[in-house]
């Protein structure tokens, strides 16, 4: 898919915030690729898509876990988990978007795992360091990103920020959340 059908595909699917998002997503992630040798075409498309499924319908989701055998533990959880799987197996096997980076990039995006592939990791962090976004902590993110420019330990501090605010909210933790803290906990440095 090209970029400019790409964006055109997105804004007539998503509310102006959340298309605006997306494009800051695809902006930092192609800086990002910049900045760690990355493929900037494939950072931009897979920004640019991310967030496709946001406003799904729940029902519908649940019906694309069950017809391309994703992860069942997402049958537990809401669009909140849902959203980046779905979207990825959309852009697969409904629009022709065939690169498996682009594809491991939108479909954990939300959780993470654990060795993730390169772009996959800048869509992850590029999502959590958008400028707009101005949670406690983004701006530490930030600065191990484009000063240290130490990727993995940015994805560890996320994901234990993550983990920290979903406690404190009583939100279910999916499985590969904590796969992704764990392996991250492990080889930052
Ligand atoms: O779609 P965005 O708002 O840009 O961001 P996102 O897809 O990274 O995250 C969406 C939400 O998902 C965010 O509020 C954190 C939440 N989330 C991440 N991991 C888990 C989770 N929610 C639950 N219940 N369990 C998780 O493991
Ligand atoms: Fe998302
Ligand atoms: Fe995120
Ligand atoms: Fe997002």
């Amino acid at each position: 898919m090209k970029h400019k059908a790409a964006l055109k595909l997105i804004e007539d699917k998503l509310p102006k915030k959340r298309y605006e998002h997306s494009v800051r997503v695809a902006e930092t992630a192609k800086e990002m690729a910049g900045i760690f040798g990355a493929n900037r075409d494939k950072c931009y498309l897979a920004g640019i898509l991310h967030d496709y499924s946001k406003y799904d319908d729940l029902g519908s989701m649940y019906q694309y876990v069950t017809k391309y055998n994703l992860d069942s533990a997402l049958l537990a959880f809401n669009s909140e988990l849902l959203h980046g799987p779905v979207a990825a197996t959309i852009m697969r096997f409904e629009h022709g978007v065939k690169d498996e980076d682009i594809y491991y990039a939108i479909a954990n995006h939300t959780s993470g795992r654990p060795q993730m592939l390169l772009v996959e990791k800048i869509i992850y962090v590029a999502d959590y360091i958008e400028p707009e976004r101005d949670q406690p902590g983004v701006g530490e993110i930030r600065k191990l990103v484009f000063e240290d420019k130490n990727l993995d330990l940015a994805i560890y501090e996320i994901t234990k920020m993550t983990l920290k605010h979903l406690l404190k909210k009583n939100r279910p933790i999916y499985n590969r959340t904590i796969e992704c803290y764990n392996y991250y906990n492990m080889v930052k440095e």
